[in-house]
């Protein structure tokens, strides 16, 4: 995923209009958007194709099934405009492996630990585990929490040049700059933007926040 501006807008809306709507206003300070099931269960694949037209889509279906149900998804994902895709890592090695292998180019990154506190009870514990599958797969990259940027930091020394792509800030309690300065290489929000009185400027706000760090 190409990043410039290291941050990715969570559509979490189940009006359409809205989403295509917000999805326009932010557009100049967002790298992509991230579609999920909030979304895609009030306005149908239909919304996916047409932000898909003008923005990198992520689709967040936090795909976790079998490998032969895992390709399914991913194949009508990405033939609906995905340009990226998210599944769990905790369902194995097999399973992450369908989904990069159906995902025709379109990026896979592969969710390793979660950013709310229940993400400590499990998915931390099998983290490490998890990134260096996403490596073995050869994913994009792997999903951290801006929650626990001292996670991010343990993950960045497993994950190399992959991507990490951090949620977590606004609303979760995370920092973009320090989910960054920790390894991130863009954080995903939702909630900080999408109910901000003006959300490009809160995006711009958090691109402000991303770069005065990056460019020490
Ligand atoms: P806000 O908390 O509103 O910024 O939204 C965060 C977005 O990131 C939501 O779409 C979540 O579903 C998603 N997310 C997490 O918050 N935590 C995770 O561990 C993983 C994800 C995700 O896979 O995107």
């Amino acid at each position: 995923m190409r990043l410039n501006h290291r941050l990715i807008l969570a559509l979490d809306v189940t009006d359409p209009k809205r989403a295509v709507e917000l999805a326009g206003r932010v557009r100049p300070h967002v790298d992509g958007v991230k579609v999920g099931w909030p979304l895609v269960l009030a306005g149908g694949l239909d919304v996916l194709r047409t932000l898909s037209k003008t923005d990198y889509v992520l689709c967040d279906f936090k795909i976790a099934d079998i490998p032969n149900t895992n390709r399914l998804i991913v194949e009508q994902a990405v033939d609906a405009g995905a340009s990226g895709i998210i599944c769990h890592g905790f369902v194995g090695e097999d399973s992450v492996r369908a989904c990069v292998d159906a995902a025709r180019g379109a990026d896979v990154f592969v969710l390793v630990e979660m950013s709310h506190p229940g993400g400590l009870e499990y998915s931390a514990k099998y983290a490490e585990d998890l990134a260096r599958v996403a490596a073995r797969v050869n994913a994009a990259g792997i999903i951290a929490p801006a929650t626990r940027p001292e996670r991010v930091r343990a993950l960045r020394a497993i994950i190399g040049r992959k991507q990490i792509l951090a949620p977590g800030v606004g609303a979760q309690g995370g920092k973009a700059s320090e989910a960054i300065a920790a390894g991130a290489d863009a954080v995903i929000v939702g909630r900080a933007i999408y109910e901000a009185v003006n959300p490009a400027e809160a995006a711009k706000a958090i691109v402000g926040e991303i770069r005065s760090i990056v460019s020490r």
